[in-house]
């Protein structure tokens, strides 16, 4: 497979005028024929005419109206075209009945759609299949179907036939087509300047009880964007439609988002109040993708990140808006620690902005994403607000309708601050998590705190420069009341340190406040320092992370040298949770626990290998103490967190619902079941009644609610999807691998669907212990099942491949397993170029 590389960008040596597609439906034979004015590119050297195109019949091609004879290729075609303005005709036929890998036009339920980003386009007909080629569209459609629909604004309509303009210039990877028998919500938004847009969000007869809460969310996105940003929506209509069959979260397609239907669909009796949260999050995301990636694009895939690291950044701030910032934040790092932190320390890690791939859907990562918005908070907290919201207006008033670069994002920040970015300019092009180590002096009045960052070598980066850290930092006094509210320090050198004069004693630091730059911090502090900011940090973040620290350092010490539970992290959690002055979702959070494989993830960067039944047996003695401590307190919590009246999803009651969640899993270990058993049968919502069958398996018990479950909700895919996934979630970890092996032959594992397949295998994957369980079993599960997927459906195979990305942290035994694995997949013949890339990788 070739790879391509960032520095050997050029640019198209053509310009679309304008596209215009007929589509005429058939399941296994649509023909798509196409019309583009293309003229040369003045920009260009190079006037070579080749469009993508990939599994496509050619029916006939023309230009300017006579019919040649293009060579073609696999990958696409080339033609002789002319050096001055020309049209393009072409017929083609695809197969989108037998388009299982859901990327181009495929059929899901009876339903056509689409996904064209990154590269899917030209699985629909040929095109210069690049987002930096924008051009306006416009669609017909004919088909039976009651239902048509593509970008833009509707032109006309008839029996048979639809017809939709998009007066925007986009890049292809921003088409949509839907057709189907589907029924709309509708309601619409008065935009800032009086504009009256139409709103509609798209499903199957029979999911319209779950559109409520979506409609309401695109509204408060809508308005958000305008209050927040100035930015206001530019078409007639915004459709949203939910598909069953789909490869990730959602696809912001301009005008018509399309969206699994796991992240649109919601109600309260078969969502859970995370559901609410995400879907909530998800659909501003995509909505903000309208300016942050539509209006103003990207280049070329390797500057992705310029719209998902912003857009990520975005929707963040509004659901921090929407509810509780602090709990947002820190769902925001623990998500971070579980997800990006391993990929950026181990053999898949790379920059924000990586310089090559051979598979560009291989790099939609935590990476791009989440540390792609990270990065735009410390841009944000270096420069201010204000001036992020002048840099901010400039963007969009400079680069409305252009394909950019991190350059011009750079730019507009210098040029608005006078700051010099280069170095800043490192967080995108250097991988892996720099470490923060921090020593502390004390004399005469004066405090200082030393610094030194380090990052170590990662793929094809073997030496590191130092990055610019923003370092929000506070200092509490002995007696526990703030002397230094929060000041931004920044770091430039490897090492620095900086000094606090006029101090009546020696203060307790706090340090990363708000988790300020994604890196390690590391620094010896006695678990009494950390119990003591549990008590009486003033940013919640930092609070909660001192709880965190104590759990963590407690868990490896009973892990690896069989140390009793820590008595200051318990008795700091009691305190804690006794203040009802603190609200629950924050105490909840704090009952919360470091994940397995965040825990083992630690114990490598220390050097030592990690062991997952002791990390297993730690967790559940802490835990257990967790209760004792709590003891008589528990149950009145408990209490307290009943929610009298009508269900809602909002941050409050979610809030408490979490709280009283985190205490049944204390309680079950208690009584038997039996509390969790009352609330399952007393549950009048998904969060309730997940929450109390999650308890009750995790204890063993259960069987008859889980039948139960599975009855109750046989005919509701997504319900069903969390019924498989809670098996394996909940399962001792030496039942984890023969559970999942049981559950793939149940006749609802619907494999080619990939939420299905996601839900099985990522629970499998995601049950540190029971996938680490020894003689490899899950290994050898997950193997088997990614070798069948992958002829089927390349990108949610090769994502699924990074479950094994840590394999180097284990022990040798370990390694040989999962090394078989790895080699075995390599092996199979015709392996797709994504999957054949991440395993590549990760073998190193
Ligand atoms: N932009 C899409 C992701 C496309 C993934 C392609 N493999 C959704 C999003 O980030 O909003
Ligand atoms: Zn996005």
């Amino acid at each position: 497979p070739k790879t391509i590389y960032l520095k050997d960008y050029k640019p198209f040596g053509y310009l679309v005028d304008s596209v215009d597609l007929t589509f005429d439906l058939s399941p296994h034979a649509t023909r798509v024929t196409s019309r583009i004015a293309f003229r040369p590119n003045p920009e260009a050297e190079d006037r070579e005419f080749f469009l993508h195109g990939e599994k496509l019949k050619l029916i006939s091609a023309r230009i300017d109206g006579n019919e040649i004879t293009p060579e073609v290729t696999p990958e696409g075609l080339t033609a002789e075209a002319p050096d001055a303005p020309f049209v393009w005709e072409a017929v083609v036929e695809i197969d989108p009945a037998g388009n299982t890998a859901l990327e181009g036009l495929y059929m899901s339920n009876g339903m056509y759609c689409t996904q064209c980003e990154a590269e899917g386009f030209r699985k629909i007909t040929y095109y210069p299949d690049r987002p930096d080629v924008m051009s306006v569209f416009t669609v017909r459609i004919n088909g039976t179907l009651p239902v048509l629909l593509s970008n833009g604004n509707p032109k006309g309509k008839g029996d048979g036939w639809a017809e939709w303009h998009d007066p925007w210039p986009k890049p292809a990877y921003l088409f949509a087509l839907v057709a189907g028998d589907l029924v709309a919500t509708s309601d619409s938004f008065e935009t800032v300047s009086g504009k009256e847009v139409a709103l509609n969000l798209w499903v199957r007869p029979g999911d319209e009880h779950k559109t409520a809460f979506g409609m309401e969310a695109l509204k408060k996105s809508m308005k958000w964007d305008e209050d927040t940003y100035g930015r206001e929506y530019d078409l007639k209509v915004f459709n949203i439609v939910a598909v069953d069959d789909f490869n990730m979260g959602a696809m912001e397609n301009k005008g018509l988002n399309i969206f699994n239907s796991s992240c649109v669909l919601a109600s309260p009796d078969t969502s859970t109040d995370m559901n609410f949260e995400r879907i909530e999050a998800i659909i501003a995301h995509e909505y903000f993708h309208n300016w942050t990636g539509n209006r103003i694009t990207c280049r070329d895939w390797f500057q992705l990140c310029l719209k998902e690291g912003l857009t990520v950044y975005r929707d963040s701030q509004f659901t921090s808006d929407m509810r509780s910032a602090p709990v947002k934040r820190i769902h925001d790092v623990i998500d971070l620690r579980a997800r990006q932190f391993p990929e950026d320390n181990g053999p898949l890690s790379h920059p924000v902005r990586p310089e090559s791939f051979q598979e560009i859907n291989n790099f939609y990562t935590a990476t791009v994403y989440e540390k792609g918005a990270e990065v735009i908070g410390m841009l944000k907290r270096l420069v201010g607000d204000a001036a992020y919201a002048e840099a901010l207006d400039l963007y969009f008033a400079r680069h409305d309708g252009e394909a950019c670069t991190i350059e011009d994002w750079l730019k507009v920040f210098e040029d608005v601050t006078g700051r010099d970015l280069s170095q800043f300019k490192r967080w995108y092009a250097q991988s892996g998590t720099p470490r923060l180590k921090v020593t502390e002096d004390w004399a005469d009045g004066s405090y200082t705190l030393h610094f030194e960052q380090t990052t170590l070598p990662t793929p094809g980066q073997p030496e590191k420069l130092p990055q610019v850290l923003p370092i929000a930092v506070g200092l509490i006094g002995p007696n526990g009341d703030e002397v230094l509210e929060t000041k931004v320090l920044e770091m430039t050198e490897a090492q620095q340190s900086f000094r606090f004069d006029g101090l009546a004693a020696k203060p307790v630091p706090s340090i990363l406040r708000g988790f300020s730059a994604p890196v390690i911090l590391e620094r010896e502090t006695s678990s009494a320092e950390r119990a003591f900011l549990l008590a009486h940090d003033t940013d919640p973040f930092n609070r909660w992370e001192a709880g965190r620290s104590l759990a963590r350092d407690s868990l490896l010490k009973m892990a690896t040298e069989d140390a009793a539970p820590d008595a200051d992290y318990l008795d700091g959690l009691v305190q804690l949770l006794r203040d009802d002055t603190l609200d629950p979702a924050y105490r909840a959070l704090m009952l919360g626990l470091p994940g397995q494989s965040e825990l083992a993830g630690a114990l490598a960067e220390a050097g030592q290998t990690p062991d997952p039944d002791a990390l297993w047996q730690a967790a559940e003695r802490l835990r257990a103490a967790q209760a004792v401590a709590l003891g008589d307190l528990m149950m009145p919590l408990y209490d307290s967190c009943r929610i009298d009246g009508a269900y809602a999803p909002d941050a409050e009651q979610s809030g408490k619902r979490a709280l009283g969640a985190a205490l049944l899993r204390l309680i079950t270990r208690q009584d038997d079941g039996a509390v969790a058993a009352a609330q399952y049968a007393a549950a009048d919502n998904m969060t309730l009644q997940l929450s109390a069958l999650a308890c009750l398996l995790q204890a063993g018990k259960g069987h008859a609610e889980l039948a139960a479950f599975y009855d109750q909700w046989k005919s509701d895919r997504l319900v069903i999807d969390k019924w498989f996934m809670l098996q394996i979630s909940e399962a001792a970890p030496e039942q984890v691998a023969a559970t999942a092996t049981a559950l793939t032959e149940h006749p609802d594992f619907n494999w080619k669907n990939p939420n299905r397949f996601r839900a099985l295998f990522g629970a499998l994957a995601g049950h540190h212990a029971g996938f680490h369980a020894a003689g490899g079993g899950a290994y050898r599960l997950l193997a088997d099942w990614l070798i069948r997927l992958d002829p089927v459906n390349p990108q949610t195979t090769a994502r699924m491949c990074s479950a094994f990305q840590t394999w180097k942290r284990y022990d040798s035994d370990r390694q040989t397993l999962i090394g078989a694995e790895l080699e075995r997949i390599a092996a199979t013949p015709d392996l797709s170029r994504d999957t054949a890339e991440m395993i590549g990788r990760i073998r190193g």
